[in-house]
């Protein structure tokens, strides 16, 4: 038997930063090595997304646990996968996939399945005394991600008047990694005195921004200008915004009418906020869009793309969750230029690499990131420098789930030392 044969596995309830419940796995080999890897859970979730499982026991964490999920991994994957070397990440996935047996992954449940994945990656990579970033990305692996700082939290993220998910600070114009944290995390600094000197609310969000009620959308940005410059950088030449409408959550229908609710601004269709894009991306230093518009209105994105595609980045969250079969429809239709990345949207390690790569070998970029309900797990930190896509986004400069990712990425920064390279494109 390997010294990386699968010895254990054994998955309990814990708790994510938002106190729901959430799967922890742990995983043991047989040379003793013994890691866990813990599972995020979104707010803003996609329609086709991988089933997380939850009890739906209103008798106990008003039905979100996962005690199902826990028992999935310890009656019917541990069985299956004892005895095999951790480092067949491939066939381990399959196998579970196959396990599984539906399209979603709705009968073991996605949280179950990539608790198992993460951690099987993560005991390899201990075994073999390497590093994760290095296990999963080979020896080329060196590329930092740029720090795209969600510093003012709205929509389904916050209890606040404004629309917008994520209001992001991009620092592409830092020299290395650690620099373009510093510039942003002072930026946030800057950004609760002037929230303070207004009279507005300076607590945060789920995702650590600031949550203040604002009288617009825009507002939202004006205010991070101000914080970027007061701060002492250039907007645009430093750092730039980036923005994840999370326009689903604010869609009315299927058809591309929209309500902006939360701020009172009324409603849309598809046109008017592709208008409304438009004189932001004239006005403002916006980088990058997520979200633009819903899951499912494929005809809106197809036009904002077309008509800002050249400009900005322009990324799917929602509509392509990570799957392989939207992005591919995506790249068909010129759907947008980039997809966000989730690990839990699809549900193994394998497939969110398909999905990278996918992406990569079709021009278009791959935007990796968290989940509004997060652990101190620093996988994605790993993830993303293994993946090498140019940037991440974890939150912002405050809750430690969040800064646990920017910290992991930091001390890759001080292993890589000069080989490391930090660029936005
Ligand atoms: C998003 C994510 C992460 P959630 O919409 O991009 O920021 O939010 O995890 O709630 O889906
Ligand atoms: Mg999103």
């Amino acid at each position: 038997m390997a010294k990386t044969s699968i010895s254990n596995i054994k998955a309990i309830e814990i708790l994510d930063s938002r106190g729901n419940p959430t799967v922890r796995v742990f995983v043991t080999l047989e040379d003793g090595t013994r890691v866990n890897a813990s599972v995020p859970s979104g707010a803003s979730t996609g329609e086709y997304e991988a089933v997380e499982l939850r009890d739906g026991d209103l008798s106990r964490y008003k039905g979100k646990g996962v005690i199902k999920a826990c028992n999935n991994v310890n009656e019917i994957i541990a069985p299956a996968l004892i005895g095999i070397d951790a480092r067949e990440q491939i066939k381990i996935d399959n196998l579970m996939i196959e396990l599984d047996g539906t399209e979603n992954k709705s009968h073991l449940g996605a949280n179950a399945i990539l608790g198992v994945s993460m951690a099987i990656a993560k005991a390899s990579a201990v075994s073999e005394n390497e590093e994760l970033y290095r296990y999963l990305g080979g020896s080329e692996a060196r590329r930092l991600p740029v720090p795209c700082m969600n510093i003012l939290n709205g929509g389904e993220h916050a209890d606040n008047s404004v629309d917008f998910q994520e209001f992001m600070a991009v620092p592409h114009g830092a020299p290395t990694f650690s620099e373009g944290l510093r510039y942003v995390s002072e930026t946030f600094h800057t950004l609760k005195e002037l929230l303070k000197a207004k009279g507005l609310a300076t607590s945060v969000g789920d995702e650590g921004g600031f949550a203040p009620n604002l009288s617009s959308n825009e507002e939202a940005i004006e205010l991070i200008i101000e914080a970027i410059e007061k701060s002492g950088y250039q907007p645009g030449k430093d750092i730039s915004i980036a923005i994840d409408s999370a326009a689903t959550s604010f869609a009315m229908d299927k058809q591309g009418h929209y309500n902006l609710k939360w701020s009172g601004e009324g409603e849309m269709n598809s046109d008017d906020l592709i208008l409304l894009a438009k004189e932001w991306i004239k006005k403002y230093p916006i980088i990058l869009w997520e979200d633009p518009l819903a899951e499912e209105d494929w005809k809106g994105f197809s036009k904002f793309t077309a008509q800002l595609g050249d400009k900005i980045e322009v990324v799917g969250d929602d509509i392509f969750v990570t799957n392989t079969k939207f992005i591919r429809r995506g790249i068909k239709e010129h759907t947008a230029n980039a997809s966000l990345i989730k690990l839990n949207q699809i549900g193994t390690v394998t497939e969110t690499v398909d999905a990278v790569r996918l992406c990569i070998e079709n021009g278009w970029r791959a935007f990796l990131s968290h989940r509004s309900g997060e652990t101190s797990d620093t996988f994605l930190a790993d993830f993303a420098v293994a993946m090498g896509s140019g940037h991440l986004k974890s939150g912002s400069a405050s809750r430690s789930e969040r800064l646990a990712k920017y910290n992991r990425i930091l001390e890759i920064e001080a292993q890589l030392g000069d080989d490391a390279l930090y660029y936005w494109k």
